[in-house]
């Protein structure tokens, strides 16, 4: 398939997507399209906001734990990294593997899949650094990689953008390609409502426009007609899904043309656009159990806000 029969299915994937999303009652459109380059852009600062702390949260228990989530992993293991990104965080944990066998980021985005591999292969000469280029939300095999143990990393709380099944999906998936070797996977925990709150709504407005971004590419790539000033963001706290979710509010009653329909709107109609799951971790070992993995370590930070979960088959 050529560059430009990619890029044209995006586009499709994309245009029905927010077509069916702004068709049904309470609109919605998967937080998977947040993600254009000014968007990544947004995430990326939120990441370094005061308010929001899972990333901070984070960080702390892979500085503070590294060795000890290194031997869980287990010497000279073959270490996946689902949605690699950067791969900024794998590195503390390739750092505390005393030789890692191999690392095989995998990601939907081959220029940045590219340049992690460089950078980290650059790092660390004589680390076997194996690219997977894979949307990891979808079922695919693992191409044939090294003998020994396996252990999958999925830092970041993205486990919480999935649904219930979803995750349950993705930690069946991920058990099959470490062939039942270990998994340490980051994970926001449920917390005091006013915390998680501000964490995606802000001081400084980034969320606000991270979300209304999208309304912006809509507007450009489905020629859309979103008046992005009569749409606000709002943090919503979902109590049945444990979960903070993200909405565009529509400030007026109107009618807004997507790639040649109208989508009819009234004052205070919402589209959905994220959610973001808050787990306990009873919730989350039941899930994992449901995967087939066994939760067999809980690392936290010093605030009690985050843990890094230990698997095993
Ligand atoms: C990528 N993901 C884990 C982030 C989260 O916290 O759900 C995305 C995000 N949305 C708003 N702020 C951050």
């Amino acid at each position: 398939m050529t560059d430009g029969e990619v890029r044209t299915r995006w586009d499709e994937a994309f245009c029905s997507a927010v077509v069916s999303g702004l068709s049904r009652p309470q609109k919605s459109i998967p937080c998977c399209w947040l993600y254009d380059e000014r968007g990544s852009e947004l995430f990326e600062a939120i990441t370094r906001l005061h308010d929001y702390y899972p990333t901070r949260a984070e960080a702390e228990i892979l500085w503070r734990h590294a060795r000890d989530i290194a031997d869980f992993c287990g010497e000279g293991a073959v270490l996946l990294e689902y949605g690699a990104g950067a791969g900024v965080k794998a590195e503390i944990l390739i750092e505390a593997l005393r030789a890692p066998r191999v690392y095989a980021p995998i990601d939907i985005e081959a220029g940045v899949l590219g340049r992690t591999a460089r950078r980290i292969g650059g790092r660390f000469p004589g680390l076997d650094v194996q690219p997977i280029l894979a949307d990891f939300t979808r079922d695919f095999d693992a191409p044939e990689l090294p003998q020994g143990p396996r252990a999958a990393f999925f830092p970041g709380s993205t486990i919480g953008n999935l649904n219930r099944r979803e995750a349950i999906a993705f930690l069946s998936r991920m058990r099959r390609h470490v062939q039942n070797g270990k998994a340490v996977i980051g994970v926001d925990l449920k917390k005091d409502r006013r915390i998680l709150l501000d964490a995606y709504d802000d001081g400084e407005g980034v969320t606000a426009a991270f979300n209304l971004n999208l309304l912006a590419r809509i507007n450009r790539e489905l020629d859309g007609g979103f008046p992005l000033s009569r749409f606000a963001h709002e943090a919503r706290w979902n109590e049945a899904d444990s979960a903070v979710e993200m909405h565009l509010v529509s400030l007026d009653s109107r009618e807004v043309a997507v790639a040649g329909r109208l989508f009819p709107f009234k004052a205070g109609d919402s589209i959905h656009t994220e959610s973001s799951r808050k787990y306990e971790l009873a919730m989350f070992e039941a899930m994992a159990d449901e995967a087939g993995w066994r939760l067999a370590r809980a690392w936290r930070d010093r605030g009690d806000r985050f843990a890094v979960f230990g698997l095993e088959a």
